[in-house]
């Protein structure tokens, strides 16, 4: 996701470029970033974080001297090599970013053995945030991130949910284990019924100040946002309800504390929730590239 300090960064990035456009041909470009280094025993890493001038970060992996593959994007926010399968595994790690206020975010994991083995793709799109633990201590760190399939659904991008995401290599690749985490998708869902029922108090005492007079433009629009963070709270819950399987007593929780506007919002959605959150796993592929362009509806 993207931060205020970001962006500012990014400003002071264009600022700097313009004031290299004074430096004679020839000169050493102050935008440019020193390449970084990462080796692990036969394989040399070579990173260009971001290289504003012309846009273009790079990740080049080699073999005792042999490119094997160039990993190009606007930005390389992280590249780092992990022992993500165990501890004598070497593993890198390379999120890439698009540039722009929300895309995109892809994070690629190659693991550096024998021979260069491709082992996840994820299209984190606008959630850039991720995390490795070994949740359930095999010695195997499981991949934490944040679902954006709901970003922008119904309501703006600031209200959207995270639903998590965790992936677990097993059988030879990485998969979707979210539902088996049911603690972490549980404390989502507790975080999120909370957000639902402050989003609830705020709606109707804004309604009931509304309700006192003429409704105002600003008191439309007031209860119009605080309504859409209802919609997207219900959203959360009940994506969290479905991975846990547990989607018939999320919707009696939401029936016992949605408006009746809402509810009948949830009805009219419900299917195509449940049909969108059945195909995020379209957001992942295991080869060095880009996954699909994923349009969840
Ligand atoms: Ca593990």
């Amino acid at each position: 996701m993207n931060s205020p300090s970001r962006i500012s960064s990014y400003r002071c990035v264009l600022v700097l470029c313009l004031l290299a456009s004074a430096v004679p041909a020839g000169a050493k470009d102050p935008c440019a970033s020193p390449d970084r280094i990462l080796t692990s025993g036969p394989y040399t890493i070579r990173v260009r974080e971001a290289a504003p001038k012309n846009g273009a970060g790079m990740v080049r992996v080699s073999r005792n001297g042999r490119v094997l593959v160039t990993l190009r994007e606007r930005f390389i926010e992280e590249a780092k090599i992990l022992p993500l399968l165990g501890p004598d595994s070497a593993d890198l790690v390379v999120k890439t970013f698009s540039g722009g206020l929300h895309w995109s975010y892809v994070i690629y994991i190659v693991q550096l053995g024998p021979r260069l083995r491709p082992l996840l793709t994820f299209d984190a799109r606008n959630y850039g945030t991720i995390d490795f633990r070994d949740l359930d201590h095999d010695g195997r760190q499981e991949l934490i991130a944040w679902d954006d399939t709901f970003a922008y659904y119904d309501y703006s991008f600031a209200a959207s949910p995270a639903l998590p995401f965790v992936f677990r290599y097993e059988h030879g690749r990485y998969r979707d284990v979210t539902a088996r985490f049911r603690w972490l998708v549980k404390e989502n869902q507790e975080k999120a019924k909370r957000k639902l029922l402050k989003a609830k108090r705020e709606y109707l005492a804004a309604r009931r100040r509304a309700g006192k007079q003429e409704m105002s433009d600003k008191a439309y629009w007031d209860l119009e946002s605080r309504d859409s963070l209802i919609h997207s709270a219900v959203v959360w819950v009940y994506g969290d309800g479905l991975l846990l399987g547990r989607s018939k007593q999320t919707e009696r929780w939401l029936r016992a504390n949605l408006p009746r506007q809402d509810w009948c919002w949830f009805r009219s959605r419900r299917r195509d929730i449940r049909r969108t959150l059945l195909a995020r796993d379209r957001k992942l592929s295991y080869r060095l590239r880009k996954p699909p362009r994923y349009t969840p509806y």
